[in-house]
C-alpha cells in the first residue's frame, strides 16, 4: 500500500504594502527576458544598456503540481514604459488549457488582458479589492498603468495548469495597452502574427 505523502498546512505572509513576502524567495523578471515581447525592442536593447532592471516579481510555492493542488502567490509589477507600452507580464496559455485562474488585486492600477485561442479578447481593470476570473482557455497578461506604484495581485490557479509562453512569445497578443494623450488605450498589435 503506497504510504500517502502527508501534505502539512502552511501559512505565507505576503506584505499588503510591496506583495513580497518574508517567507518565500521571489521569481523575479528581469527586461533581459522581455526582449522581442514589447514593440520598441530597440528601446528596451537601449535601457539594458544601463543594466538590467526587475520588471515584476512573483512566487510559486512549490506544492505537488496536482489536480488537487492550487498554484497561489503574489505578483509585484513594477511601473515603467517601453516607448508607449506599460510595462506587463509575459503572459501565457496555461498547458492544460481549461483550467482558470483567479486574481485579487490589493495595490495599484493596471489591467488583466486576456485573449482565447479563437481570437476573443477580455480586458479587466485591476484596483484595490477587485478581483478578475480569468476563464479557462484564456492567456492572461497583467498591465501596469501606474507611473509610480508597483500593480500587486494576488493569484490562485490549478497546481497542474502548467505555463505556455511560447504561443504569446511567437505571437504576442492581439492587442495592446499604451499610453495615448496620457491615457491608456487599447489598440491592435500591428506585429500580431496570425
Ligand atoms: C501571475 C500568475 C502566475 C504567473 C505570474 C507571472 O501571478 O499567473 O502563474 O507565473 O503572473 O506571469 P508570467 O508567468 O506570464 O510571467
Ligand atoms: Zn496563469
Amino acid at each position: 500500500m503506497e504510504k500517502i505523502k502527508k501534505l502539512k498546512s502552511m501559512a505565507i505572509r505576503f506584505n499588503l504594502d510591496d506583495g513580497l513576502s518574508p517567507d518565500r524567495k521571489s521569481i523575479k523578471r528581469m527586461l533581459s527576458a522581455m526582449e522581442g515581447m514589447y514593440l520598441d525592442n530597440e528601446k528596451l536593447k537601449e535601457m539594458l544598456k544601463d543594466g538590467d532592471i526587475v520588471v515584476y516579481e512573483f512566487y510559486n510555492m512549490g506544492l505537488p503540481e496536482d489536480s488537487g493542488e492550487l498554484g497561489f502567490g503574489t505578483t509585484i509589477l513594477y511601473p515603467g514604459k517601453i516607448g508607449e507600452e506599460y510595462y506587463f507580464t509575459k503572459g501565457h496559455f496555461h498547458s492544460i488549457l481549461e483550467t482558470a485562474e483567479i486574481y485579487y488585486c490589493i495595490k495599484g492600477n493596471g489591467y488583466l488582458l486576456m485573449e482565447s485561442p479563437e481570437g476573443d479578447v477580455e480586458l479587466q481593470e485591476l484596483k484595490p479589492g477587485v478581483s478578475v476570473y480569468v476563464p479557462k482557455r484564456y492567456a492572461h497578461r497583467s498591465i501596469n498603468i501606474s507611473d509610480k506604484e508597483p500593480l500587486i495581485s494576488f493569484f490562485a490557479y490549478r497546481a497542474d495548469g502548467g505555463h505556455d509562453y511560447k504561443t504569446i512569445e511567437t505571437k504576442g497578443f492581439r492587442k495592446l495597452v499604451v499610453e495615448r494623450n496620457g491615457k491608456p488605450k487599447l489598440i491592435d498589435n500591428p506585429k500580431w502574427k496570425a
